[in-house]
């Protein structure tokens, strides 16, 4: 099984601690490949980094097709491209949001969200909420803690995080915490350890319920809303993205 991670910026040192964290919960014999796009943001802080991140994204998506990929991790916790990437992929595709979201729901009453910056907190609310986990979601945290400074080393994120942590299990009345960015994903267990309660990474969260969806043989619907997108003409910098018809049985 050949399952692919795309990280939708363009910061390859997160990329790479992506990956390890990744092929650090797949069971043996599961290859995991960890890819940021050729083109987009250096880190997805706002709804413009966020849309910007999708083109690229959606490239990953399609090299993956011709290349035999089982299924797709989107490693950016507001989920972009989600339902489109769905569309061009024949196997599952699963957000890290989404699935730290429904993980944090089984084995908590309430979770909170520990995130970056507090301009992506209105997103992972949104989330909360079209995934059905707003019943689920006591609070989401911010850190006002910019993406890249998680791969600072020597930065003092790991103590805001933890400090966040504490004061949401202190002040929100959830029991567990979802972290609430793909660059957090090194720093689960260590937290889960210094909290005493689950702590859930979207990166391994979303990983493993791929590997579980392939073995399952559940692939992507392709009746109704998440059929291939009809063929038609892409103008400008979007020439590329122009998709071949279907061929023929
Ligand atoms: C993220 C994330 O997971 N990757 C990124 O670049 N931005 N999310 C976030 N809330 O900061």
């Amino acid at each position: 099984m050949h399952i692919l991670i795309i990280n939708p910026n363009t910061t390859w040192s997160m990329t790479e601690k992506i990956g390890a964290c990744a092929r650090s919960v797949v069971r043996a014999g599961t290859q995991v490949t960890a890819v940021s796009p050729a083109m987009g943001p250096a880190s997805i802080e706002s709804h413009y980094d966020e849309a910007l991140a999708v083109p690229g994204l959606l490239q990953e998506i399609a090299k993956g097709e011709q290349s035999g990929v089982d299924g797709y991790v989107i490693a950016c916790f507001g989920d972009p491209g989600l339902k489109a990437a769905r569309e061009l992929a024949r196997g599952p595709v699963v957000g890290i949001a989404e699935a730290a979201m429904h993980m944090a729901s089984m084995v908590g009453s309430h979770f909170s969200v520990v995130t970056t910056l507090g301009r992506t907190m209105g997103q992972a609310w949104h989330l909360a909420e079209i995934y059905g986990m707003q019943r689920f979601c006591a609070n989401v945290r911010a850190c006002e803690l910019p993406v890249l400074e998680l791969e600072v080393p020597g930065s003092n994120a790991r103590e805001r995080i933890t400090d966040e942590c504490r004061r949401a299990l202190a002040e929100d009345g959830c029991d567990s915490i979802v972290l609430g960015c793909a660059g957090m994903a090194d720093l689960c267990k260590q937290l889960q350890q210094t909290l005493g309660v689950p702590v859930i990474d979207g990166v391994a969260a979303a990983t493993t319920m791929v590997e579980s969806l392939v073995q399952l043989g559940l692939s992507t619907s392709k009746q109704g809303e998440l059929a291939r997108p009809l063929p038609k003409a892409m103008s400008g910098a979007l020439a590329g993205f122009t998709l071949a018809p279907p061929s023929r049985p």
